[in-house]
């Protein structure tokens, strides 16, 4: 019985001062660090998108930053500019261990965005890591990181749906709370069955 960490986007550009801040983003980075030795695979996400990404509002002509649009795949946030591939804004957060399994980005196809950590935003397209964690013999998985309310949450349902056991530690994730974002994605993971610690 394989457990696993994934620790989502603990990227400079999500930290505050960074791109598209997440208000105490940069407080669990010790949590996180004493936390990944408990576990038998840790694998980090990186939000890592190509200049120009499609999920940007400055590749929208007219788009303010958080405001919605459509996709072919459904509704987008346009974010401002983050986590473009190889800039400071893309990299780990100061202190946060990377010595773990596995290192997966996504969000790094122009014209889909990607928030889980198992599908891009067209539900459809995977990015490999259910293979690795099944192969691995993972059934259940912990998730930690930013933000509650999008990559974490998406990752949390999609955990679900693959058929892992998902357990999110919320004194470990810190959100964006768009409009409400935060209370209904806590509580459709509730409804999925995420067990909610700490
Ligand atoms: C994220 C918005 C855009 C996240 C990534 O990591 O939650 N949010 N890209
Ligand atoms: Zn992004």
């Amino acid at each position: 019985m394989g457990e696993a960490l994934v620790v989502i986007d603990v990227q400079n550009d999500f930290l505050p001062g960074g791109a598209l801040a997440v208000a105490g983003g940069d407080e669990i980075v010790p949590g996180i660090n004493a936390l990944m030795d408990e576990f038998h695979a840790v694998v980090l996400t990186q939000d890592w998108h190509p200049a120009g990404h499609s999920s940007f509002a400055s590749s929208h002509p007219g788009a303010a930053p958080m405001s919605l649009t459509q996709m072919p795949y459904g509704p987008q946030v346009l974010w401002p500019d983050h986590c473009v591939q190889g800039s400071e804004g893309a990299a780990f957060a100061p202190g946060l261990r990377v010595d773990g399994d596995l290192i997966l980005r996504k969000g790094f196809r122009p014209e889909v965005d990607s928030y889980s950590a198992f599908f891009e935003n067209d539900h459809t397209t995977p990015t490999g890591l259910e293979g690795y964690l099944k192969s691995r013999g993972i059934t259940s998985v912990t998730l930690v990181g930013l933000a509650t309310d999008f990559c974490v949450a998406y990752s949390a349902l999609d955990a679900v749906k693959l058929g892992f056991t998902v357990e999110l530690r919320r004194d470990l994730c810190r959100g964006i709370d768009l409009d409400g974002s935060l209370g209904a994605a806590v509580e459709e993971m509730r409804g999925a069955g995420v067990m909610l610690r700490g």
